[in-house]
């Protein structure tokens, strides 16, 4: 699974990435190079997996990763559009699952090449077009290559059905929606998934705060971005860069104390990487015992075949059956052995839907 950094120039994209992947990528103010793009791995926290890891005390323990990249911002600078993004700025992130939009909060130091920043409500509303029209000028151009020499008449069914998939998505795009909000039977879906819609994508705002503002009430352009998020169905994530990339390259009970002192329960990383993986309708079901403990990822409404399917394709191609068992029961009873004494060991076949917290097992034969 992954997740794109994106945003205007200079407003902490890369000091994000640090922070989350505990890095040390030059930064803006540091000579970072121009298409220099980052990429990193990162574990998804989760208290479940802690817990039985903890129970477990495995030889290997493998959380579930999320894999984050970070591009500077391409901007082409024409006399019509002084900020327009590069091309070659999409090319990234059309493969990523995920986006997560930083927005500058915190006010530009007296070095920032940047001379007047957008507020936030502006920034948002730059970045979020720029995307519509990324995606148009995609339909646009597969719209006229499905025509080209011939009329819709005497398109091939599959083609013709294609292009009224488009022609609906252009409607929703015009009128400045993104395509994630429409509602699409399943096979419209497939026939336009090829073109890895950046409108598609789930979208996560991060607003950049100053070091001074954390957890003190909003301001004004605060509480309008949101605003929009809550009109808009999407998640906002009040942080501070720069204190959590100092957080993230101290050493973990360093990192507690400084927690503790700031009052901060989760740590912005942690809710961010949460709020990606909720986004993203994902999740987590966990394998157990003494040689491994290993959270995986799957998405919600995935059933038990697929689940075997991740763990490995022979295991889904021997399936018999999936030994399953609520988080919760393992974690009262102290184990999968105790937990399984109590009843809570439950049979089910390929078609269960597997829950958020699930234990499986798998059994299968080659
Ligand atoms: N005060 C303050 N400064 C920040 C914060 N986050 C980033 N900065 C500063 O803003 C400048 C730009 O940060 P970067 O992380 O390089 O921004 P970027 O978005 O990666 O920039 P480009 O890659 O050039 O597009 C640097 O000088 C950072 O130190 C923050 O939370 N507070
Ligand atoms: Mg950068």
């Amino acid at each position: 699974m992954k997740a794109a950094l994106i945003g205007l120039p200079e407003v902490g994209k890369t000091t994000l990435f640090n922070a989350l992947t505990r890095q040390n990528a030059a930064t803006h103010a540091y000579g970072a190079r121009e298409n220099e793009v980052h990429v990193g791995v990162i574990p998804v926290p989760d208290e479940r997996f802690d817990v039985a890891v903890r129970l477990c005390q495995p030889k290997k323990q493998m959380p579930a990763t999320i894999e984050v990249s970070d591009g500077a911002a391409q901007i082409e600078k024409t006399e019509a559009h002084p900020q327009r993004f590069g091309t070659d700025f999409f090319v990234g992130i059309r493969n990523s699952d995920a986006l997560v939009l930083v927005i500058q909060a915190f006010s530009a130091s007296a070095e920032s090449v940047v001379t007047e920043p957008l507020s936030p409500i502006q920034q948002v509303e730059l970045v979020t077009e720029e995307l519509l029209i990324a995606d148009l000028t995609i339909v646009e151009n597969r719209t006229a290559r499905l025509l080209k020499n011939r009329s819709a008449k005497h398109l091939p069914a599959a083609e013709a059905a294609e292009l009224s998939t488009l022609q609906l998505v252009q409607k929703h795009l015009e009128a400045l929606q993104p395509i994630r909000t429409m509602e699409l039977s399943a096979e419209e879906w497939r026939s336009v998934k090829s073109m890895a819609f950046v409108t598609q994508k789930p979208l996560i705002l991060v607003s950049n705060l100053s070091e001074d503002e954390i957890g003190k009430p909003d301001r004004a352009p605060i509480s309008e971005i949101q605003r929009y998020a809550s009109s808009n169905h999407l998640e906002l994530i009040k942080l501070c860069a720069k204190i959590d990339m100092e957080v993230a390259q101290m050493d973990p009970a360093e990192e507690m104390e400084f927690l503790e002192a700031m009052g901060i329960k989760t740590p912005a990383r942690d809710q961010l990487i949460q709020a990606i993986y909720r986004a993203l309708g994902y999740i987590s079901f966990f394998t157990v015992g003494s040689d491994e403990v290993r959270a995986w990822t799957l998405r919600r409404g995935e059933n038990a075949l697929a689940a075997a399917g991740k763990i490995h394709s022979d295991i889904a191609r021997g399936f018999i059956r999936a030994e399953v068992m609520p988080f919760q029961a393992f974690r009262q009873a102290g184990g999968w052995e105790e937990a399984k004494a109590t009843g809570a060991m439950r049979l089910e076949g390929k078609e269960y839907i597997v829950q958020d917290g699930d234990i499986v097992h798998i059994r299968f034969k080659i």
